[in-house]
C-alpha cells in the first residue's frame, strides 16, 4: 500500500520545489513570498489529511488531529520547509510530507489515539536569510532571544520588519510558545545528508544525537593597495592571510575529528588590481561532543592569531549561531527502532547526525527522536539530492509503526 503514498510524497516534494525565489534553482527563505505559498500548499495537504490547520505566530504551518478526546497533549511530527541556496528538494520537505502521510494513515485506520497528533512545518531551520537558524522551532520551544529582532538580511531588512511584511506581529510571538504539558514528544524523519546508510546498504537508521554547532562571522583585516606597485614585503594582504586560515581550519578539523567549514568568503574592496584590505568569511564548526568542538575552536583562534601576527594583519570573530549537541530520547529512539524493524531490518543502524535539525531547538520543550532515510551519495544542500520511492515507502511504514508503538506504550 506504501507505493502510491510514496509516489504522492515525491510528487509533492516536486510541487514544493517549484516555490522558489530563483528561476533556475531552489531557494525558499524565512518569511518570503515563497514561504507563504509553501505554507498555503502544505496547509491544503494537511486539510486533505483531516487535520485542522493554523499558522502560528512565528510563521510555522501547523496541523492537528485530535486524539480520542479533544484537547489531549500532542505528539509532534514534522520538519522544516525552508531551504539553503540552490537546495535539494528533500531536506526538510520530505519530513513534513511523511508526517502528513503518517497522520493520514492513522486517521484512516480508526486507531484510538491516547494523544493528539500535530504536524509542524517549521519556517526557518537553515537560517539562510538572517544568519541564525532554528527561528521557527525556537519560537515553538519558547527559547526566543529578543535580540534576534534586529537581525538583518542581505537587503538590510530586520527580522521584525520581515515578520510585519509577512503579516505577523512580533509582539504576538509568545503565542507560538508551546507549554511543555501540551506536548508528549517530537519525531522527525529526515534524509541522512551523509553516506553511512548507503555504505551499509540500509534504507533507514535511528538517530542517537545531533551534533553541536557554532557559526561565526570572521574578519581578517590588512591594508588595501596597488597590485602592481606594492612589493610583497610591504603588503598586508588580507586575502592571502584568510586563505592560510581556511586551510588551517581544514587541517585542525581533521586533526581533532571535528567538522569545520568555510562556506562563504568575500574580499574587499574587490578590485582585480587591488590588494584586498579586508576579508569576511564564515565558519561553521560542529562535533558530536561540544567539548571537542570548543577545543578545535580554540586551536583555530590560535592559528588565526599566529597567521595574522606573522602577516601584520588583524583578526576578529563574531558568533552568529550556537546550538549545543542534543541527545535523542532513548524511549523515542526505541520506538523508531521498532518501526524500522517492522520494515524487515532486524538490526537498525543508529548513529549521530552531523547535520543540524529542528530537534535541537524542540529538545528544550520536549523529548525528541529522528528517523533517517538514505539519500543517494549522501548528497544534500545540492540540487542532486535524491531519494528512492522504495526508501520513502519504507520510511512511511517505519514512521507509522513508531507512532503505533508509542500509542501502545502510552
Ligand atoms: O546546517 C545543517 O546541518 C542543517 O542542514 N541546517
Ligand atoms: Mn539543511
Ligand atoms: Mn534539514
Amino acid at each position: 500500500m506504501s507505493a502510491p503514498e510514496a509516489a504522492l510524497i515525491l510528487e509533492r516534494c516536486n510541487d514544493l520545489a517549484g516555490l522558489s525565489s530563483q528561476p533556475d534553482r531552489l531557494e525558499r527563505v524565512h518569511l518570503s513570498p515563497e514561504h507563504r505559498a509553501a505554507n498555503d500548499l502544505v496547509a491544503r495537504w494537511m486539510t486533505e489529511a483531516g487535520l485542522s490547520t493554523w499558522q502560528d505566530a512565528a510563521g510555522n504551518q501547523c496541523g492537528r488531529l485530535e486524539g480520542s478526546t479533544p484537547g489531549l497533549p500532542a505528539l509532534l511530527l514534522g520538519s522544516h520547509i525552508d531551504t539553503v541556496p540552490d537546495a535539494g528538494r528533500y531536506d526538510g520537505m520530505l519530513g513534513v510530507l511523511l508526517a502528513i502521510a503518517v497522520v493520514d494513515r492513522l486517521r484512516g485506520s480508526g486507531i484510538v489515539l491516547p494523544f493528539a497528533l500535530e504536524v509542524v512545518a517549521f519556517s526557518d531551520e537553515e537560517g539562510t536569510r538572517f544568519g541564525t537558524a532554528l527561528l521557527g522551532s525556537r519560537a515553538l520551544a519558547g527559547t526566543w532571544n529578543e535580540e534576534w529582532w534586529q537581525l538583518t538580511d542581505k537587503d538590510g531588512i530586520t527580522l521584525a520588519e520581515a515578520f510585519q511584511d509577512f503579516g505577523l506581529d512580533p509582539a504576538r510571538l509568545p503565542g507560538a510558545f508551546r507549554r511543555s504539558e501540551s506536548v508528549i514528544g517530537y519525531l522527525e524523519a529526515h534524509i541522512e545528508q551523509g553516506m553511512q546508510l548507503e555504505d551499509a546498504d540500509r534504507r533507514l537508521a535511528v538517530v542517537t544525537s545531533i551534533a553541536g554547532a557554532r557559526r561565526f562571522a570572521l574578519t581578517v583585516t590588512g591594508t588595501a593597495g596597488h597590485a602592481g606597485g606594492t612589493p610583497f614585503d610591504r603588503r598586508r594582504d588580507a586575502l592571502v592571510g584568510a586563505s592560510e586560515l581556511v586551510v588551517a581550519i581544514e587541517r585542525l578539523s581533521k586533526e581533532t575529528g571535528t567538522i569545520g567549514t568555510v562556506g562563504r568568503l568575500q574580499a574587499f574592496p574587490g578590485g582585480v588590481n587591488v590588494i584586498p584590505g579586508r576579508v569576511e568569511l564564515s565558519l561553521d564548526l560542529r562535533a558530536e561532543f561540544d567539548a571537542d568542538r570548543d577545543d578545535c575552536l580554540e586551536r583555530i583562534r590560535t592559528a588565526a592569531e599566529e597567521i595574522c601576527t606573522r602577516r601584520r594583519l588583524s583578526f576578529a570573530a563574531t558568533e552568529t549561531y550556537r546550538a549545543d549537541a542534543v541527545t535523542c530520547d532513548p524511549g523515542l529512539q526505541a520506538a523508531i527502532g521498532a518501526g524500522i524493524r517492522s520494515t524487515g531490518d532486524a538490526d537498525p543502524l543508529a548513529f549521530w547526525s552531523r547535520a543540524g535539525h529542528d530537534g535541537v531547538a524542540v529538545s528544550a520543550l520536549t523529548r525528541f527522536a529522528m528517523l533517517f532515510l538514505r539519500c543517494r551519495g549522501g548528497v544534500s544542500h545540492h540540487p542532486d539530492e535524491h531519494v528512492t520511492a522504495a526508501d520513502v515507502a519504507a520510511a512511511l511504514d517505519a514512521y507509522e509503526a513508531a507512532v503505533r508503538q508509542l500509542v501502545s506504550e502510552y
